[in-house]
Protein backbone atom coordinates (compact mmCIF):
# COMPACT_ATOMS: atom_id res chain seq x y z
CA UNK A 1 0.00 0.00 0.00
CA UNK A 2 1.40 3.32 -0.45
CA UNK A 3 2.09 5.69 1.82
CA UNK A 4 -0.92 8.37 -0.19
CA UNK A 5 -3.49 5.55 -0.55
CA UNK A 6 -2.58 4.88 3.32
CA UNK A 7 -3.80 8.54 4.61
CA UNK A 8 -6.76 8.43 1.89
CA UNK A 9 -8.34 5.43 3.83
CA UNK A 10 -7.47 6.88 7.00
CA UNK A 11 -9.14 10.28 6.41
CA UNK A 12 -12.33 7.83 5.18
CA UNK A 13 -12.09 5.84 8.48
CA UNK A 14 -11.77 8.87 10.30
CA UNK A 15 -15.18 10.88 8.31
CA UNK A 16 -16.87 7.38 8.92
CA UNK A 17 -16.45 7.23 12.72
CA UNK A 18 -17.33 11.02 12.93
CA UNK A 19 -20.34 10.52 10.66
CA UNK A 20 -21.75 7.48 12.54
CA UNK A 21 -21.17 9.40 16.14
CA UNK A 22 -23.26 12.19 14.77
CA UNK A 23 -26.13 9.95 13.52
CA UNK A 24 -26.08 8.52 16.91
CA UNK A 25 -26.06 11.54 19.09
CA UNK A 26 -28.82 13.07 16.92
CA UNK A 27 -30.98 9.63 17.20
CA UNK A 28 -30.51 9.64 21.32
CA UNK A 29 -31.41 13.21 21.19
CA UNK A 30 -34.36 12.57 19.33
CA UNK A 31 -34.92 9.63 21.79
CA UNK A 32 -34.74 6.70 18.77
CA UNK A 33 -32.92 4.63 21.42
CA UNK A 34 -34.82 5.14 23.86
CA UNK A 35 -36.82 1.90 25.33
CA UNK A 36 -40.01 2.54 25.10
CA UNK A 37 -41.60 1.78 28.90
CA UNK A 38 -40.81 5.15 29.83
CA UNK A 39 -44.15 7.49 29.73
CA UNK A 40 -44.24 11.27 29.85
CA UNK A 41 -46.03 12.07 32.76
CA UNK A 42 -47.84 15.51 32.23
CA UNK A 43 -47.64 18.28 35.21
CA UNK A 44 -51.22 18.90 35.39
CA UNK A 45 -52.71 18.83 38.77
CA UNK A 46 -54.52 20.89 40.81
CA UNK A 47 -53.88 24.72 41.31
CA UNK A 48 -54.07 24.80 44.83
CA UNK A 49 -54.54 21.21 46.28
CA UNK A 50 -56.51 21.45 49.36
CA UNK A 51 -56.37 19.46 52.94
CA UNK A 52 -53.39 16.60 52.89
CA UNK A 53 -52.84 15.41 49.54
CA UNK A 54 -52.89 11.62 48.47
CA UNK A 55 -50.99 10.52 45.79
CA UNK A 56 -52.98 7.73 43.80
CA UNK A 57 -50.71 5.42 40.97
CA UNK A 58 -52.60 3.66 38.39
CA UNK A 59 -50.99 1.55 36.71
CA UNK A 60 -51.13 -1.85 34.45
CA UNK A 61 -49.04 -4.08 32.56
CA UNK A 62 -52.41 -5.02 30.43
CA UNK A 63 -53.26 -4.61 26.63
CA UNK A 64 -55.18 -6.91 24.68
CA UNK A 65 -58.50 -8.30 24.84
CA UNK A 66 -60.62 -7.95 28.55
CA UNK A 67 -63.22 -10.04 29.80
CA UNK A 68 -64.53 -12.32 32.46
CA UNK A 69 -61.48 -14.62 32.09
CA UNK A 70 -58.58 -12.75 30.13
CA UNK A 71 -56.49 -11.25 33.66
CA UNK A 72 -54.90 -8.17 32.69
CA UNK A 73 -52.02 -7.01 35.19
CA UNK A 74 -53.56 -3.71 37.18
CA UNK A 75 -52.82 -1.62 40.33
CA UNK A 76 -53.98 1.13 42.33
CA UNK A 77 -51.58 2.45 45.12
CA UNK A 78 -52.28 5.25 47.84
CA UNK A 79 -49.52 7.81 49.12
CA UNK A 80 -49.69 7.57 51.97
CA UNK A 81 -52.74 4.92 52.39
CA UNK A 82 -53.98 6.88 55.69
CA UNK A 83 -54.94 10.53 56.59
CA UNK A 84 -56.54 12.13 59.74
CA UNK A 85 -59.93 12.92 59.17
CA UNK A 86 -61.32 16.65 57.42
CA UNK A 87 -60.64 17.71 54.05
CA UNK A 88 -58.66 15.47 51.38
CA UNK A 89 -57.28 15.85 48.04
CA UNK A 90 -57.04 13.09 45.70
CA UNK A 91 -54.45 13.19 43.16
CA UNK A 92 -54.83 10.09 40.75
CA UNK A 93 -52.09 9.73 37.93
CA UNK A 94 -52.13 7.01 35.18
CA UNK A 95 -48.46 5.56 34.96
CA UNK A 96 -49.81 2.54 32.31
CA UNK A 97 -50.60 2.36 29.13
CA UNK A 98 -54.39 1.48 29.68
CA UNK A 99 -57.06 4.25 30.73
CA UNK A 100 -58.24 3.78 34.60
CA UNK A 101 -60.74 5.88 36.74
CA UNK A 102 -60.31 6.35 40.26
CA UNK A 103 -63.08 6.35 42.56
CA UNK A 104 -63.70 6.18 46.82
CA UNK A 105 -66.64 4.18 48.28
CA UNK A 106 -66.32 2.88 51.72
CA UNK A 107 -64.95 -0.27 52.58
CA UNK A 108 -67.33 -3.10 52.12
CA UNK A 109 -68.15 -5.01 54.99
CA UNK A 110 -66.22 -8.26 54.33
CA UNK A 111 -63.27 -6.43 53.34
CA UNK A 112 -61.85 -4.65 50.45
CA UNK A 113 -61.87 -6.84 46.95
CA UNK A 114 -65.06 -8.58 47.84
CA UNK A 115 -67.78 -6.61 45.98
CA UNK A 116 -69.98 -8.49 43.33
CA UNK A 117 -68.44 -7.96 39.91
CA UNK A 118 -71.69 -7.87 37.18
CA UNK A 119 -71.50 -9.30 33.82
CA UNK A 120 -70.19 -5.61 32.26
CA UNK A 121 -67.17 -6.64 34.82
CA UNK A 122 -68.11 -3.55 36.56
CA UNK A 123 -69.19 -3.17 40.55
CA UNK A 124 -72.46 -1.48 41.83
CA UNK A 125 -70.80 2.46 42.11
CA UNK A 126 -74.16 3.91 44.12
CA UNK A 127 -72.15 4.50 47.32
CA UNK A 128 -69.16 6.35 45.62
CA UNK A 129 -68.54 9.45 47.64
CA UNK A 130 -66.45 10.91 45.21
CA UNK A 131 -64.59 10.23 41.56
CA UNK A 132 -61.49 11.75 39.15
CA UNK A 133 -61.60 10.35 36.04
CA UNK A 134 -61.01 13.22 33.90
CA UNK A 135 -57.85 13.54 31.91
CA UNK A 136 -55.83 16.57 33.64
CA UNK A 137 -59.25 17.75 35.41
CA UNK A 138 -60.89 17.46 38.16
CA UNK A 139 -64.00 14.95 38.88
CA UNK A 140 -65.62 12.90 36.81
CA UNK A 141 -64.87 12.46 33.22
CA UNK A 142 -64.42 10.19 30.23
CA UNK A 143 -61.35 8.29 32.49
CA UNK A 144 -57.64 9.21 32.72
CA UNK A 145 -55.50 8.86 29.76
CA UNK A 146 -52.44 7.64 29.96
CA UNK A 147 -49.76 9.86 31.11
CA UNK A 148 -52.05 12.33 32.93
CA UNK A 149 -53.55 12.83 36.05
CA UNK A 150 -57.16 13.81 37.51
CA UNK A 151 -58.29 14.97 41.40
CA UNK A 152 -61.29 15.41 43.73
CA UNK A 153 -61.53 16.61 47.19
CA UNK A 154 -63.84 15.70 49.76
CA UNK A 155 -64.42 15.68 53.15
CA UNK A 156 -63.29 12.17 55.19
CA UNK A 157 -64.82 11.31 58.00
CA UNK A 158 -62.72 8.15 60.37
CA UNK A 159 -63.17 5.24 58.86
CA UNK A 160 -62.29 2.72 56.60
CA UNK A 161 -62.81 3.18 52.71
CA UNK A 162 -61.97 1.23 49.24
CA UNK A 163 -60.15 3.13 46.63
CA UNK A 164 -60.64 1.43 43.20
CA UNK A 165 -61.08 1.42 39.59
CA UNK A 166 -64.19 0.30 38.19
CA UNK A 167 -63.31 0.20 34.44
CA UNK A 168 -64.79 -2.92 32.71
CA UNK A 169 -62.70 -5.75 34.72
CA UNK A 170 -60.20 -3.40 36.54
CA UNK A 171 -61.52 -4.37 39.78
CA UNK A 172 -62.14 -7.82 39.37
CA UNK A 173 -57.92 -8.11 38.74
CA UNK A 174 -56.98 -6.33 41.40
CA UNK A 175 -57.47 -2.68 40.94
CA UNK A 176 -58.36 -1.73 44.41
CA UNK A 177 -56.50 -1.16 47.72
CA UNK A 178 -57.96 -0.02 51.46
CA UNK A 179 -57.65 3.00 52.48
CA UNK A 180 -58.35 4.72 56.34
CA UNK A 181 -59.27 7.47 58.07
CA UNK A 182 -58.07 7.72 61.43
CU1 LIG B 1 -58.28 0.81 35.76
Amino acid sequence: MTNSRARVLVVLGVVGILTFGTITAISFAQGRFSSGLTRTISSCGPNRPQGTIVHITLSDRGGGMMGAGNLIMVGLGASPDSVPSGLVTFIATNVGALNHEFLILPAPRDGVGTRAVGTDGKIDESSSLAEASASCGQGPGQGISPGTSSWVSLHLAPGQYELLCDLAWHYANGMFTPFSVR
